[in-house]
C-alpha cells in the first residue's frame, strides 16, 4: 500500500473532509474525523481487495471458508490503519492538528457479533489468516442487533439492545447481486427421472433472500485484503413487490417480511447452554445455506473442474457444530440441485468439511428435536436420515464390536438429531481447541468416535493476534521490546523468546515496569471515571475477565475478596499489599445463579470500597459492559491473570494468553491452555493451584467429594458461606440463599470449597512475590517471552498445513 508524509495524510484528511463532509478541519467534530479516515482507508484497501481476489482467481488458489455465527471483531478503524502501515502517520497527522485520536476511534461502534472466546477466535483467526497470505474467508450473519449492552442496576444485571447499525457501518459493502435464496418448510415430492432416479421437487416453501455485506479483512502490511461476507436476511423481491400493492392480504404479508427479517434480527445471548428454539436453527440453516450456495457459484466459475473435486479446491471449517447443518446442505445442494449420485455427493461433502469442537460441557452440546427439523427443512432432514441410517449399517457390518453402542453413536436418537456426530460423520477432521480438550476428547467425551476414525481427530491449540493483543493495544510495551530484540517479532512471534536474555538486564526490568504503571494509571482514570472509585495504583491489579459462568468461578474469586476482608476485619494492621480485583463479565439473560455472582460481587464492592477500617487495602472493581474495546484497555494493566476454571471445565481460554502476552502473571488451575502456559515458563513462573482434571473427573464418576464437610470444617469458609446465608455483610441485609444453597444443597458441583484453600495458599505465593518487584519483573519477562506460541500466527499455520492443506 500506499506511503504517505505527514503532511500529505493532513492534506487527504483536509481534502476528504470538505468533500465528504463538507467542513473544514478546525469545524469537524472526533465523528466526522472517524467517518474521514475510515474512507481514506478504504479508500486505500480496495485496489488491494479486489487485487487479491483476482489473484485467487488467476491461481485457482485452494481456499478455505470459516463458517461461525459469531464474529467477535470489535473495533476496525485502529487496526485497519496498523495493518495498512498507516496508525502512525495518521496518529502524528492528529496530534499536529491537535487531535487526540482515542477519541476519533471511539465512535466506532464495537462489531459485538459474538458471546466471547469463540467468537473472538474467528476474528482473530481472519487477522492471522490475512496477515500469513492465506486464501481464506469468513462466512457469518449480520445481525441487526449483536450481544447485548449491559447496565448494572443496584448490582442486577440489565440487558439493553445493541443496535450497532443505528448509524452507518463503513466497513461493509452491501453485494445484492450475490444474493442467493433460501428456502424454509414446505414439502417434498420426488418424481422418478427417466434415467431412473429421482427428482425432489419442493412446494409451498417459505423463501428468503440472504443478502452479502463483504467486510474487508487486511492483512498486516503484505497487500492482502480477504473477506469477511455477513449474510443479512431479506424478503424476496417478488414479495417485497406484493406488499406495494393493494391487498387484502397486507398483514398477512407483513407479518411475513417481519418474520423473514428476523433471521437476522439478534445474536443469541447464552454462551454455554443450548436452547433448542427454532428461530435459532433457522438462522443456522440461513448462514450454511447462503454461505455453500456462494461456495458452489463461485467454483463453478473460477475453476475449470467438476464438482466431484470440489474438494481439491475448498475446504470449510466450522466453527463448533452450530454450522453442522453443512454437512446435509452440502449433500443437498450436490444432489438435488448439481446432480451428483449419494456416492458422489458424500466423498465431496466429507473432504471438505471439518469440525472444531469448543467444548465438552453436556448442557451445550447442540440437539433438535426430529420434528422441528423435519418441519422446518424437511428434504435435509431426509438426508441426515439417510447420512444416519448408511453410517449405522456400517457400523453394524463392518464393527461388530460396536454393536452395542449403537444407540449412543447414532445421529438420530430419542427424537433428536445430534449435531455433533453429524459433524464428526460429516468431516474429514475433528480438532479441539488445546492439548487436555483435545485429549478429554479422544479418552472420554468422544471416544467410540475416536476409536472409528482415529485419524480424524487432532489438536489444534488456541491462539490470539498479537498484532491487535500487543502491538495495537500496548504500544510502549511493543515499543520497549523493539528497543532490546528489534522488530522481527511483529511478523515472527515467536522471536519474542529472545527477551530471556532481557530478563537480568536492570534498564530493561525498569523500562517494562515503567510502561505497567503507565498502563495501570490509564485504566485507574477510566475506572475512576466510570464508577468514582479511586484505586491505588500501586496496589495489585488482579484482573478476571471473561463470561460469567459457574465453571469459570468467578464465586472463587470473591470468596476470596471476602476472606481477605474478613482478615482485615479482625486485624486491621495486618500487613498486605494492596489489591485491586477487577471483574469484567456478562451473564447470560436467563442464568439466575451468574446473575446472583454478579450481584455478589457488587455487594461485596459497596462494602470494601467504602469500609475506612481496611485503609484502602482491598477495592473490587466491576467494569460494566465488558467487550472487546474495554478488554483492550484492562488487558495492557493486568498484573495478575484469573484463569481459575474447574479444571477440565475449560476447554482453552483465551484471555489467558492475552494477559500473559501483556506481561501478566497468571494464577489458576490445571485447565485449557493453562497448561500449555505452564508448560513453557515453568512452575516458578506461574501461579497453579487446586484439583487436576483427572481428580475432578474421578469425583464426578466415584462422587467422594462433600462439600459440607469443608463447610463444616473450615472456619473461613463457613463464615463466608454464613455471611451470605443470612445477609450479615456490614449493615445491610442483602441474602444470597441461592448462592449458599447451590454450594451446600447440591454439593457444590464445581468444587470451589475444595478448591479454596489451595487457592488462598496460591494467592499468598502471589502477594509474597509481588514484594519483591525485580523478581516479579523478571517473572513477567518470562511470560512475554513465551507468549510468542499463542500467536494465532501459530494456530492458523498448524490448521493451514495440517488440515487445509493450504499453501
Ligand atoms: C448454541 C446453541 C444455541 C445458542 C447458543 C449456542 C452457543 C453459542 C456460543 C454455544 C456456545 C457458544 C460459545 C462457546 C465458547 O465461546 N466456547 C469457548 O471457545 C473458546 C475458543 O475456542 C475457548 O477458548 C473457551 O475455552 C470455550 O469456552
Amino acid at each position: 500500500m500506499k506511503t504517505y508524509s505527514k503532511e500529505a495524510f493532513v492534506t487527504l484528511l483536509e481534502d476528504k473532509l470538505t468533500r465528504k463532509r463538507r467542513k473544514h478541519i478546525e469545524d469537524a467534530s472526533d465523528k466526522d474525523l472517524y467517518y474521514v479516515i475510515s474512507s481514506i482507508v478504504k479508500d486505500e484497501l480496495t485496489p488491494q481487495w479486489l487485487k487479491t481476489k483476482e489473484n485467487y482467481q488467476k491461481n485457482e488458489t485452494r481456499q478455505v471458508y470459516y463458517l461461525s455465527m459469531e464474529f467477535l471483531i470489535g473495533r476496525l478503524l485502529e487496526s485497519n490503519l496498523l495493518n495498512c502501515g498507516l496508525l502512525d502517520v495518521c496518529n502524528a497527522a492528529l496530534k499536529d492538528l491537535g487531535r487526540n485520536p482515542e477519541d476519533i476511534f471511539k465512535h466506532e461502534h464495537d462489531a459485538g457479533l459474538g458471546n466471547g472466546g469463540l467468537g473472538r477466535l474467528a476474528a482473530c483467526f481472519l487477522d492471522s489468516i490475512a496477515s500469513l497470505n492465506y486464501a481464506g474467508h469468513g462466512s457469518g450473519i449480520r445481525y441487526r442487533y449483536g450481544l447485548f449492552e449491559q447496565r448494572i442496576i443496584h448490582g442486577n444485571q440489565i440487558e439493553l439492545p445493541d443496535y450497532w447499525l443505528k448509524e452507518e457501518y463503513p466497513w461493509e459493502t452491501r453485494k445484492s447481486d450475490e444474493s442467493v435464496e433460501v428456502h424454509f418448510g414446505g414439502t417434498v415430492h420426488m418424481h422418478p427421472k427417466s434415467d431412473g432416479s429421482l427428482e425432489f421437487v419442493y412446494q409451498d416453501t417459505d423463501k428468503v433472500t440472504a443478502v452479502p455485506y463483504d467486510v474487508p479483512v487486511v492483512g498486516y502490511q503484505n497487500n492482502v485484503v480477504n473477506t469477511l461476507r455477513l449474510w443479512s436476511a431479506e424478503l424476496s423481491p417478488e414479495e417485497s413487490d406484493i406488499l406495494s400493492e393493494p391487498s387484502n392480504q397486507y398483514y398477512h404479508h407483513l407479518d411475513h417480511t417481519h418474520s423473514v427479517e428476523q433471521i437476522s434480527g439478534f445474536l443469541y445471548p447464552d454462551d454455554s447452554s443450548y436452547e433448542g428454539k427454532e428461530l435459532r436453527l433457522k438462522q443456522q440453516f440461513f448462514l450454511v445455506s447462503a454461505t455453500i450456495q456462494g461456495i458452489i457459484i463461485k467454483f463453478k466459475r473460477n475453476f475449470d473442474l467438476p464438482l466431484t473435486k470440489m474438494h481439491e479446491k475448498i475446504v470449510i471449517q466450522i466453527n463448533d457444530t452450530h454450522p453442522s447443518l453443512a454437512v446435509p446442505e452440502l449433500m443437498r445442494l450436490l444432489m438435488d440441485e448439481e446432480g451428483l449420485s449419494w456416492d458422489e455427493a458424500w466423498k465431496v461433502t466429507t473432504n471438505t468439511i471439518a469440525y472444531t469442537n469448543h467444548t465438552t460441557l453436556s448442557e451445550a452440546l447442540e440437539k433438535w428435536s426430529t420434528s422441528l427439523v423435519k418441519q422446518l427443512l424437511p428434504r435435509v432432514y431426509m438426508i441426515i436420515d439417510e447420512i444416519n441410517e448408511r453410517f449405522c449399517q456400517g457400523l453394524w457390518f463392518d464393527h461388530p464390536e460396536m454393536r452395542d453402542k449403537i444407540p449412543e453413536l447414532a445421529i438420530i436418537s430419542d427424537e433428536q438429531v445430534h449435531m455433533a456426530h453429524l459433524a464428526i460423520i460429516g468431516s474429514f477432521s475433528v480438532n479441539g481447541v488445546a492439548r487436555i480438550h483435545t485429549e478429554i476428547l479422544k479418552k472420554k467425551e468422544m471416544k467410540n468416535f475416536y476409536h472409528l476414525f482415529p485419524k480424524r481427530f487432532n489438536n489444534k491449540t488456541n491462539g490470539i493476534t498479537h498484532r491487535r493483543w500487543l502491538l495495537q493495544v500496548n504500544p510502549c510495551l511493543s515499543e520497549a521490546i523493539t528497543d532490546v530484540i528489534g522488530p522481527q517479532w511483529i511478523k515472527h512471534p515467536n522471536k519474542l523468546i529472545s527477551l530471556l536474555r532481557y530478563s537480568n538486564d536492570a534498564p530493561f526490568l525498569d523500562k517494562i515496569d515503567q510502561v505497567k504503571r503507565k498502563n495501570k494509571q490509564t485504566l485507574a482514570e477510566l475506572i475512576h471515571k466510570q464508577t468514582g472509585v479511586a484505586i491505588d495504583e500501586e496496589s495489585i491489579f488482579d484482573v478476571q475477565i471473561k463470561r460469567l459462568h459457574e465453571y469459570k468461578r468467578q464465586l472463587l474469586n470473591i470468596f476470596h475478596v471476602i476472606y481477605l476482608y474478613n482478615e482485615l476485619k479482625e486485624n486491621p494492621s495486618m500487613d498486605i499489599t494492596p489489591r485491586t480485583f477487577i471483574f469484567g463479565a456478562k451473564a447470560a439473560p436467563s442464568y439466575h445463579l451468574a446473575k446472583e455472582v454478579i450481584k455478589l460481587i457488587h455487594h461485596v464492592a459497596s462494602i470494601v470500597n467504602f469500609d475506612k477500617g481496611i485503609n484502602d487495602k482491598l477495592k473490587v472493581i466491576f467494569l460494566e459492559n465488558y467487550n472487546v474495546s474495554l478488554a483492550e484497555k484492562i488487558i495492557p494493566a493486568a498484573d495478575i491473570s484469573e484463569q481459575i476454571s474447574t479444571a477440565s471445565k475449560e476447554a482453552s481460554g483465551t484471555g489467558n494468553m492475552k494477559m500473559m502476552m501483556n506481561g501478566a502473571l497468571t494464577i489458576g488451575t490445571l485447565d485449557g491452555a493453562n497448561i500449555e502456559i505452564r508448560d513453557l515458563v515453568g512452575d516458578e513462573n506461574i501461579f497453579i493451584f487446586g484439583l487436576k482434571a483427572q481428580e475432578v473427573l474421578n469425583y464426578y464418576q466415584h462422587g467422594g467429594y462433600i462439600a459440607k464437610d469443608i463447610y463444616n470444617t473450615d472456619d473461613r469458609v463457613r463464615k463466608i458461606l454464613d455471611q451470605l446465608h443470612y445477609g450479615e455483610f456490614g449493615a445491610q441485609e442483602i441474602e444470597f440463599k441461592d448462592i449458599f444453597y447451590n454450594i451446600l444443597y447440591h454439593n457444590d458441583p464445581y468444587f470451589v470449597l475444595k478448591d479454596f484453600d489451595p487457592y488462598i495458599e496460591s494467592h499468598e505465593l502471589v502477594e509474597r512475590a509481588y514484594r519483591n518487584k525485580r523478581e516479579w519483573q523478571k517473572m513477567s519477562v518470562t511470560n512475554i517471552a513465551y507468549s510468542g506460541k499463542f500467536s494465532s500466527d501459530r494456530t492458523i499455520k498448524e490448521y493451514a498445513s495440517e488440515i487445509w492443506k493450504l499453501r
